[in-house]
């Protein structure tokens, strides 16, 4: 029985979970005012809490005068010791201090912590004090009832986290189902958001963590840990935009990929030879499917080992690869981590030579059986380890293969009860930040993935500097962005996944995961005809477009099931080709701000409902989601549904992607029910109603905005013929955004971009009933535009005027379709176009 007489520490009454009893921190009893922030004594416990940024703050809590280690695998070290200037606060209940942007009141009494925003709205507020239990702790915060949650990753369930509660222990989760938790990653990071006014949290701590959005309770959420530190983050938006900037600050952003990772990719566990992976990049060609690469899955490797090559399945692989790449076709390979346990094959003998593997805590080393039977594991927190590793590649990497694929990486082990290594093996950590120490597998599991796809990437760098590396990383933890792309594993070929995708892909986004993928038709089991068509349609428009599917199950090419079928399929992959320079513009974008591509609507319209609530949960919009600012997708809630539904606009004004027509607000279907007033959380500006069909996908377009498209290539490797389009929309985006657009263009393969060998664009419009003007930029940078002419399409404006002045030259516009066209050279020089 414990009983704490230290001031500041006292027992509260109910044992815990574990039947241990809760020791609560509370009693402030010294207070060091900080240059940033403040440094509080509580009886024997400690807490500083400091700002980073006037808008971040980093709480570090400890049972004993020693706050915990000033490291970490998620925050880099210049944020972690970043500094706003802090004005201290004192009253005779709190004590705390003041940024330019926040408040911070600490109660003298409970040690509660109420953050505020410099208008005194209250952002964060302890529900309780900080209470621990053995190891384990719990942070509890207010919820009001309009508290909205997301990230934490591509968890299952709904978009809003709320009334949800999460596990954060990297598993391998085949076949996976709604509910299932916990999954693959652990990104300990979620948005808070109320009524418009957006906050992030990131609890960085890497052991078993767990996040409860008001399931336990209504009137609070809460997080913690079963062991290791209190240490998180506050970072304030308000607009939720600023939330995943900040973030992304703090945990860095993805770096850009290469372009052809953008496109189609063909995918299956596995292709089992070397003529089979040709004939499908063949006919791939032959069908006029635009695609950029394919994946080899573990069967290319001998007895599957990684880094190894069967050669009775794949006698010339490097032959192959350059058949593909004069094809414009790039190779990914698998090469998972666990190193087959056999004297004599290389990375084996190496790693034990270099002692490079984890060990049992009697320090021989681990053995696990994974795909290779018996195997061992490399200790990828230690630098030499990582690097060791990512020399590993050399081979295959110089052979051409273009891309590298990190499963397993959890990590999945088929022989222990728990799926992973047990909890006790030994790692050792050498990373700045951290003592150089041992640390067992519970505190290392969660980062273990990422560290891995660390090394990965860190190896592609020093092999072909010059190259942007692809990775693909399954397991991962909250930073991951900087090293690896991600897909959200081994989903299932059902309607219900394909619905899944959305929530999944979106909640990484704001996670900080910008290249995101989920397999396109499903991995487990076949998909119907319909379902692979309809998985295709929506994979077109979101950010990793990847086919893949497991052993054993029908083929699931997008030529499978006929003709009519592929000419569906064949039409959204062309359009993904076509709209590349937004596509490209949007991942330009997620690596210099940490925005995500696919984005819920509350991301770029926080205000669009009167009660400020996040539009995606109405159940109208559950489906819908945006690719960047201005495209937004609206398949059907149900996508095997067959009745007429409902799109819900976050805007006013929007066109129709397919048709280039506005889309107007149906008339009201019933008289306005005159004795109950309008619910006001339901006013919204604009909705329409669509007929759901097998071949049709709804794809709308902002009002002002003007979209980069090209010329149909089947390839991102191939040059596209003919003008750059940039279709400009009537309109006015609103949520204070200008009319117009941006491009960005760079050679998509090396990091000269880095060095001013980009280009950039930047266009501009201003529509009025009878006047428009439309500036298109000059080219910044070095890059050379492929182009020799722009089309300029006109949409939603007609003041029957034709003739139109670029550079005060007369151009006379046609009709085309829907639109106004023109087109006008380019020089680079940059353009005014008017009419009036
Ligand atoms: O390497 C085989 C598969 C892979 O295709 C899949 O994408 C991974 O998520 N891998 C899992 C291992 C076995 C799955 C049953």
């Amino acid at each position: 029985m414990l009983l704490f007489s230290l001031a500041g520490i006292s027992p509260f009454a109910q044992p815990g979970p574990d039947r241990s009893f809760p020791v609560v921190i509370r009693g402030v009893t010294s207070v060091t005012p900080l240059p940033d922030g403040i440094d509080i004594r509580a009886g024997a416990a400690r807490e500083k809490i400091v700002a980073l940024r006037n808008g971040i703050l980093r709480f570090r809590v400890s049972r004993t005068d020693t706050l915990p280690e000033d490291a970490s695998w998620a925050v880099l070290a210049g944020a972690r010791h970043s500094q706003a200037a802090a004005r201290p606060i004192t009253t005779v209940d709190f004590v705390g201090f003041a940024t330019k942007r926040l408040r911070v009141e600490v109660d003298r009494r409970t040690m509660e912590v109420t953050v505020l925003d410099a208008d005194g709205r209250v952002l964060q507020q302890d529900a309780r004090p900080i209470c621990y239990w053995g190891n384990s702790f719990r942070i509890d915060k207010v919820m009001p009832a309009n508290e909205h949650f997301f990230g934490l990753g591509d968890k299952t369930g709904p978009l809003d986290r709320r009334n949800e509660a999460f596990t954060l222990w990297n598993t391998d989760a085949y076949r996976f189902q709604e509910s299932t938790d916990p999954i693959y990653k652990s990104i300990p990071f979620f948005i808070t958001y109320q009524a418009g006014a957006a906050a992030g949290v990131l609890l960085d701590n890497t052991w078993r963590s767990s996040f409860d959005f008001g399931k336990e309770s209504r009137n609070s959420y809460s997080f913690g840990a079963e062991n290791g530190p209190i240490d998180y983050y506050l970072m304030y938006g308000p607009s939720p935009q600023k939330v995943v900037e900040e973030y992304a600050w703090l945990t860095g952003k993805p770096p850009l990929p290469p372009l052809w990772s953008l496109g189609f990719q063909q995918s299956r566990y596995s292709y089992m030879s070397q003529s089979k992976v040709l004939a499908v990049a063949r006919r791939l060609r032959a069908d006029h499917i635009p695609a950029d690469a394919i994946y080899l899955d573990i069967d290319y490797q001998e007895k599957d080992r990684p880094f190894t090559i069967d050669r009775s399945r794949f006698p010339d692989l490097a032959g192959m690869i350059a058949k593909l790449a004069a094809e414009h076709f790039h190779v990914v390979a698998i090469a998972d981590l666990h190193i087959a346990k056999v004297p004599g094959y290389y990375p084996y003998d190496n790693g034990v030579a270099n002692d490079d593997f984890v060990k049992n805590p009697d320090g021989s080393v681990y053995t696990g059986v994974v795909w290779p039977g018996p195997s061992v594991f490399p200790d990828f927190t230690r630098r030499q380890t990582r690097r060791w590793f990512g020399s590993l590649y050399k081979k295959l990497y110089g052979m051409g293969v273009s891309g590298f694929w990190d499963d397993m990486n959890e990590p999945s082990i088929f022989n222990s009860p728990a799926g992973t290594m047990p909890l006790d093996v030994v790692h050792r950590i050498d990373e700045p930040g951290f003592r150089s120490r041992t640390a067992t597998h519970a505190e290392i599991h969660n980062v273990y993935g990422m560290e891995n796809s660390r090394a990965t990437f860190d190896g592609l760098k020093l092999l072909k500097p010059d190259q942007r590396p692809f990775v693909l990383t399954r397991a991962t933890y909250a930073g991951g962005q900087r090293y690896a792309a991600t897909w959200t594993g081994d989903n299932s070929s059902t309607w219900n996944h394909l619905r899944m995708t959305t929530p999944m892909l979106e909640n990484l986004g704001l996670s900080g995961f910008a290249f995101a993928g989920a397999d396109v038709g499903g991995f487990a089991g076949s998909p119907t005809m319909n379902l692979l068509t309809k998985w295709i349609e929506i994979g077109a428009f979101q950010p990793i477009d990847r086919d893949h599917t497991e052993k054993g199950t029908q083929p699931q090419e997008p030529w499978v099931g006929g003709p009519a079928q592929e000419a569906i399929r064949r039409r959204y992959i062309d359009t993904r080709y076509r709209l590349m320079p937004y596509i490209y513009t949007l991942a330009d974008q997620a690596s210099r701000t940490g925005l995500p591509m696919i984005r819920p609507l509350f991301l770029e319209f926080p205000d669009a409902a009167a009660d400020r609530h996040p539009l995606d949960i109405d159940p109208e919009a559950s489906s819908e989601f945006l690719l960047g600012p201005d495209l937004l997708i609206a398949p059907a809630p149900f996508s095997d549904q067959i009745d007429e539904y409902e799109v819900e606009f976050p805007s006013s004004d929007w066109y129709d992607f397919w048709t280039g027509g506005k889309v107007h607000d149906p008339a009201p279907r019933s008289a306005p029910n005159p004795v109950l007033p309008p619910d006001p959380a339901r006013l919204v500006p604009l909705t329409t109603h669509v007929h759901p069909s097998l071949a049709g996908l709804p794809v709308y377009v902002r009002g002002g905005t003007i979209l980069p498209m090209q010329p149909l290539v089947q390839s991102t490797g191939e040059t596209p013929d003919g003008p750059l389009t940039l279709r400009a929309y009537a309109g006015n985006p609103g949520e204070g955004r200008p009319c117009g657009g941006s491009l960005y263009l760079d050679d998509g393969i090396t990091e000269a971009y880095r060095h001013g060998d980009f280009l950039r664009m930047k266009f501009t419009c201003r529509f009025e009933a009878d006047a428009l003007q439309i500036d298109i930029g000059a080219h910044e940078g070095a890059y050379p535009a492929w182009w020799k002419s722009i089309q300029v399409k006109i949409y939603g404006w007609n003041a029957g005027q034709r003739n139109f002045r670029v550079n005060g030259n007369t151009v006379a516009a046609v009709e085309c379709g829907r639109a106004l066209c023109i087109t006008i050279p380019d020089d680079g020089r940059g353009m005014e176009i008017t009419a009036r």
